[in-house]
């Protein structure tokens, strides 16, 4: 790359078009989906804790914990009416992973998103890793029969909770949580992608979850950060460029300053078209949130008979649940194979 003063995108750029780059790894999360309508976790007011809140979570993460989707799956299944893959159209982001992937130096895209946005804006599977799962696969949490994505979407648009035909146990997509081990293919292809990598694009993330939050302090090429704020250890090495804001106008800026802006706008338009507005999906998805959530307060309800005591109680051995949590470090991450909170 070339080391002239502080680089820039358009360094960056020049480095991706004449010949220095052929292997760019993209790590990236909620933000690079919020564009096309869907809430990410920890954005203040507008993130899904934040209007999860309303479920009275004893702390927000326990949407994504085990023990707690056994006493209240209603929580996760709401989330998960919210993000079922099918419903949101991909962002101009997405869509210049399918021009990387076009030029031939898409190495890897990891994802931390369970809405396959990536495969929708036509990034070839092999091409993307779910680190944190996602909804192609659904299981009892007590047999491990599976569950087929058909019949639990069929339950989950009847506002139910899918239960095992066999043993009558709760169903749950194969979403990573807190706790679980990522998927075998994370570990299988990272250290292979991350060696390789000559380009590290990191997007959308606020990097608190372990191990992926470590992953792109493990690599030793430049680095681009497209986000609404600092994340992570990015501005330490002098080869970062950050450019702080709305994901998809930095990566307009460099498809452009690449000379690709055209088949970036040509792709993304070709995917939109087959799309609903998001304006209507959410018309539509609000409703049936609205039920859900109208169903577990009244639940919610219904549980404080024995008043504040028991919930306080309930808050309580949770709590201890949590201290239970493996909190991952910047150092323990590398060697932690499940997922944990910074
Ligand atoms: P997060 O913790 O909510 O952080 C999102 C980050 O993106 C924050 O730093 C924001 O500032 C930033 N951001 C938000 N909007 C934009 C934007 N338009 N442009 C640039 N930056 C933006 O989400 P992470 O992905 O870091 O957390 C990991 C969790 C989130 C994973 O386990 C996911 O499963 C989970 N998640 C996924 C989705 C999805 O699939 N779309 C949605 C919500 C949460």
């Amino acid at each position: 790359m070339p080391s002239n003063g502080k680089p820039d995108l358009s360094t960056m750029a020049d480095y991706i078009t004449k010949g220095g780059v052929s292997s760019v790894v993209v790590m990236v999360g909620a933000g690079i989906s919020t564009a096309a309508g869907i809430p990410d976790f920890r954005s203040p007011k507008t993130g899904l804790y934040h209007n999860l809140s309303r479920l009275k979570l004893p702390y927000a993460e326990a949407v994504f914990d085990i023990d707690y989707f056994r006493k209240q799956p209603e929580a996760f299944y709401t989330l998960a009416q919210e993000l079922y893959p099918g419903k949101f159209k991909p962002t101009l982001f997405h869509s210049f992973l399918k021009v990387l992937e076009e030029k031939g130096i898409l190495r890897r895209v990891y994802t931390q998103n369970i809405d396959t946005l990536e495969e929708i804006a036509g990034v070839e599977a092999d091409k993307v890793v779910y680190a944190h799962g996602s909804f192609a696969e659904n299981h009892c949490i007590d047999c491990h029969a599976e569950m087929s994505k058909e019949d639990l979407r069929e339950i989950m648009e009847k506002d139910d909770i899918p239960r095992c035909k066999k043993c009558k146990g709760l169903v749950k997509p194969d979403i990573v949580f807190f706790g679980e081990n990522l998927p075998a293919r994370f570990f299988k292809l990272l250290d292979n992608d991350l060696s390789a990598a000559d380009l590290v694009i990191v997007a959308g993330t606020s990097l608190q979850v372990h191990p992926f939050a470590s992953l792109p302090s493990q690599v030793s090429c430049p680095r681009i950060l497209f986000n609404l704020e600092a994340v992570g250890d990015f501005g330490r090495r002098k080869t970062d460029v950050i450019r702080l804001g709305a994901c998809d106008e930095g990566i307009r800026d460099l498809a452009d300053q690449c000379g690709w802006g055209k088949r970036l706008t040509e792709l993304w338009e070709s995917k939109s078209k087959k799309w609903k507005s998001v304006e209507e999906e959410e018309e539509a998805g609000a409703k049936t949130q609205k039920e859900v959530l109208k169903a577990v307060n009244q639940e919610a309800k219904e549980e404080k008979i024995d008043g504040e005591d028991k919930e306080s109680k309930e808050v309580e051995k949770i709590t201890e649940q949590i201290s239970g949590i493996e909190i991952a470090d910047e150092t323990s991450s590398k060697e932690t194979s499940s997922k944990s909170k910074v």
